[in-house]
């Protein structure tokens, strides 16, 4: 019972050790809300598909893919500044530009 209690301890520990985000997008209503953030290099962004369901894929090439999500979030860490632009590959339309640094 003892032993039980502290694995359940070590998991609430990791869970509140997840990353902190720097940047939230809501994508909702076939666009990404804001269309721009601005964060620091090192900096996490995090995307929740907020759309009824229906699917979109954040893509920046060669950066990151989300993959076809439809209801869940996205995260990713941005390590080199710049500005990265990117679109929903299902919908090209959709665009929105990250600036890191
Ligand atoms: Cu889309």
């Amino acid at each position: 019972m003892r032993l039980l209690l502290a694995i359940v301890m070590v998991l609430a520990v990791g869970c509140s050790s997840e990353p902190d985000v720097d940047a939230a997008v809501i994508i909702s209503n076939i666009r990404f809300e804001p269309s721009e953030v601005s964060v620091p290099v090192g900096g996490t962004v995090e995307w929740t598909f907020d759309d009824g369901g229906l699917l979109h894929e954040v893509h920046a090439d060669g950066v990151f893919d989300s993959g076809v999500n439809g209801d869940n979030t996205f995260r990713f860490t941005f390590d080199e500044p710049g500005d990265v632009d990117y679109q929903c590959s299902i919908h090209p339309h959709m665009t929105g530009t990250i600036h890191v640094g």
